[in-house]
Order: C-alpha cells, then structure tokens, then sequence
C-alpha cells in the first residue's frame, strides 16, 4: 500500500510494528496536523463503524486506540506551536462514566500548542473533581469531553450542578464529544445552563471558541 494509506490501514488493523518509520517518512512530506486529521483520524472513523455495526470486537478497537495514541504521541513534538503564552487557563476532563480519551487529548494538544494552559484531568471525572481543579487553578474555563450518549445527560447534569454552585457566570463551558450535536449544546444545553456553553465539532474549533472566549 501506499505510504498514506498504509498508516490508515495501521490504526484500522492496530498494527503498531513499523508505525514511526511510516510516520517519520509521512511527516517528510505533510505537516504533522494534517497527518493527524486526514489519514490517522480516518483510520478511527472507519474503526467506529465496523465496530458499531458488529464486524469488530472491542479487543481490536482497544488496538486500534493504542496505535492513534501513540502515532500522536510521535507526532506531537513535530506540531506547530504558536509564542503567545498565558492566553488563559481552561480545565479539562472525559465526564464520569467515559473512558473515551483520543479527542479530549487532541483538544489539549492544540489549545496547549496555541498558549493556553490546559489541566487536563483524564478520564471518568465527577463535577465535584473538575470544579475542584477550576477553583485551585483559578481556570478561566471547563471543557468535558463524552462520546456515549448517556455522556450527553451526565453533561447535562454537571451543568445543573454548576448552576447551583454559583459558579456558571465564571466559568464559560466547551462542550465535544462525537455523541453531542451542535443544536443539543446550543439549543438544550445553552437553556439549562446559566453561563456560557458552547459546541466545539473538533479541536480547532474549540481553539476559536476559547480565543473568542478570551478575548
Ligand atoms: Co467506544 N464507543 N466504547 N471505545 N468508541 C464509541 C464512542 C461508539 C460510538 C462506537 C460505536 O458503537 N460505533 C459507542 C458509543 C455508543 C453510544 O453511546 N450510543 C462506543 C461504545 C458503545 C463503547 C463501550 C460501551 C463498549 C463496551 O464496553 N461494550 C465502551 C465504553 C466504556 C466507557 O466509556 N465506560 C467503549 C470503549 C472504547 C475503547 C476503550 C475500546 C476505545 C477508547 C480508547 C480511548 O479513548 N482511550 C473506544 C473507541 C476508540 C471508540 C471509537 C471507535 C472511536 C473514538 C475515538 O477515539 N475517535 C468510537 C466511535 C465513534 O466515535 N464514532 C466509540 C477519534 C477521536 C479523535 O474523536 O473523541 O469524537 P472524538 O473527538 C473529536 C471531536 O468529537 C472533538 O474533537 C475531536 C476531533 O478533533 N472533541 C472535542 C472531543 N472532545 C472534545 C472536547 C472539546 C472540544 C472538542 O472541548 C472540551
């Protein structure tokens, strides 16, 4: 296969042998980012589909994750990474329940990369942890990440709790995950919370929401 195809085919069969050989050759020839978003992410797209549609057990698609996480890992030191520091502070976590953790690192990757601070707090988090994490690092933000549906109502949740803790007016809220809609977060969600809650379809929007934020 060739070179591009080749790494697809590597996160879709999570084969790992050989893999910063073909990234290394790849990154000869395209920036590290679009190698990422054209030809590593599609190999996890394809993997989201014949998992959900029965042709593949979870032990492969663990694989799978493994591989996309250490080809960004490779990758990582290869991003472009703006001079602007101090732009902001935003604490970041996958909600309780999720082990879901791929999109949540790339969003730390690239707000980290473009002078945010993020405290990225992992996976599974509870509210209490995360608004813990806000207040000791005094963030500017909250970003959740969830990519089960039943992410989408704990989202929900964590938003009535901040409500009731009297912290919605300082803390604005990004809000991704691949079982979200844009018109769930800013129709739904935008009614429930009293604060700011926006939808971020991938990492780079999410950059232009926290600058818009910022600003
Ligand atoms: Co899971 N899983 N999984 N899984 N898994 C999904 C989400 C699923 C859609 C697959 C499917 O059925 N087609 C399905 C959910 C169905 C549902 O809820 N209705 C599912 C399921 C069912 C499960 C289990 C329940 C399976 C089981 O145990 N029977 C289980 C859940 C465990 C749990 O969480 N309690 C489970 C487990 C796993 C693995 C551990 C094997 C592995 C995760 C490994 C890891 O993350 N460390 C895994 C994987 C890899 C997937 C799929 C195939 C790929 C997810 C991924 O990494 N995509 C996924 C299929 C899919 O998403 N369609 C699936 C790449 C990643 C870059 O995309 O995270 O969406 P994503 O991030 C994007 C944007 O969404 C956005 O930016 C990123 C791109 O730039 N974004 C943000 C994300 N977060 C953001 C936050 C922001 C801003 C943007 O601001 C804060």
């Amino acid at each position: 296969l060739p070179l591009f195809e080749r790494l697809e085919r590597r996160i879709v069969d999570g084969e790992r042998n050989g893999l910063e050989d073909d990234l290394d050759a790849a990154l000869e020839q395209r920036p590290a980012l679009e190698i990422i978003n054209d030809t590593l992410l599609a190999g996890m797209k394809t993997v989201g589909e014949l998992f959900g549609s029965g042709q593949m057990q979870l032990p492969f698609v663990l694989a799978s994750a493994e591989v996309m996480k250490t080809a960004v890992a490779h990758l990582e030191p290869h991003m472009e990474k703006t001079d602007s520091d101090g732009k902001g502070t935003i604490v970041l976590a996958t909600v309780k329940g999720d082990v879901h953790d791929i999109g949540k690192n790339l969003v730390d990757i690239i707000l980290s990369n473009n002078g945010y601070t993020v405290v990225n707090l992992g996976i599974k988090q509870p509210i209490s942890t995360i608004l813990s994490a806000a207040e000791e690092y005094r963030a500017d933000a909250v970003g959740m990440s969830g990519l089960l549906v039943k992410s989408t109502v704990i989202m929900k949740e964590n938003l009535q709790e901040m409500n009731s803790r009297g912290v919605a007016a300082r803390l604005p809220v990004l809000l991704g995950g691949a079982a979200l809609t844009r018109s769930y977060v800013e129709n739904d969600l935008s009614e429930v919370y009293e604060g700011r809650v926006s939808y971020a379809r991938d990492a780079f929007e999410g950059l232009r929401l926290m600058d818009a934020t910022m600003a």
